[in-house]
């Protein structure tokens, strides 16, 4: 029993690196911005954005999604990835080029 106890607790501590990956930060979409347009990340973390504008937009990286993109995102709709990589990944919303933002991951 007390070996068992053991186990359980050792599988909660190697679970707790990958469980930091979740949500570790947001970027918040609203007046067609994307806010923080620059945000700095560590490798492994995930990055979620989140359209509270009211009207539509995506999240395309820079080489016209080919690195990330998602789905047009409608009011209160999320798109997450995870940065495995360090760079600079520009992105834009494909319906409003001029929406663009920059993550940074060092
Ligand atoms: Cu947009």
């Amino acid at each position: 029993m007390h070996q068992m106890r053991s186990l359980l607790i050792c599988a909660a501590l190697a679970a707790t690196p990958a469980a930091a990956g979740a949500a570790d930060h947001q970027i918040v979409i609203d007046q067609h911005m994307f806010m923080p347009s620059r945000l700095t990340i560590h490798p492994g973390e995930e990055v979620t954005w989140i359209n509270k504008d009211t009207d539509p937009h995506t999240v395309h990286s820079d080489d016209r999604g080919k690195t990330f993109r998602s789905a047009v995102l409608d009011t209160g709709q999320s798109f997450s990835r995870i940065f495995s990589a360090t760079g600079t990944f520009g992105y834009y919303c494909s319906v409003h080029p001029t929406m663009q933002g920059t993550i940074v991951v060092k």
